[in-house]
């Protein structure tokens, strides 16, 4: 689209041909050994989450197998997984920490 300025130039409009970044979705996985207080520590930790946002986090991935802590781009969410995974592991706990294309 061509659109006319005062000065008497035209400036042309051009349909971007880039696309938005793609985003993540964060997961956290259910496991019948991880206590429930430190999935929601983690969550309040790592994802900024309050205590009640957590908690109820928590308790969907116990009942239901898996929920979302977050949406990120792609290094935001693989630096969230990294984090999970090793603070998980420094304390013993299986908890599983994934990302998936939005
Ligand atoms: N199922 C665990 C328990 O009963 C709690 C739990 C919740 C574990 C969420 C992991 O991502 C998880 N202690």
């Amino acid at each position: 689209m061509a659109t006319p300025t005062r000065e008497g130039t035209v400036l042309e409009t051009k349909k971007s041909r880039v696309k938005p970044p793609p985003l993540f979705k964060v997961l956290l996985l259910n496991d019948d050994y991880t206590p429930m207080e430190f999935v929601v520590v983690v969550l309040q930790s790592f994802f900024a989450l309050s205590r009640e946002k957590a908690t109820q986090i928590m308790l969907k991935v116990h009942r239901e197998g898996m929920g979302v802590c977050g949406v990120y781009p792609r290094d935001i969410a693989t630096t969230k997984v990294e984090q999970v995974v090793s603070y998980a592991r420094k304390h013993q706990h299986p908890l599983q920490c994934v990302m998936e294309e939005n």
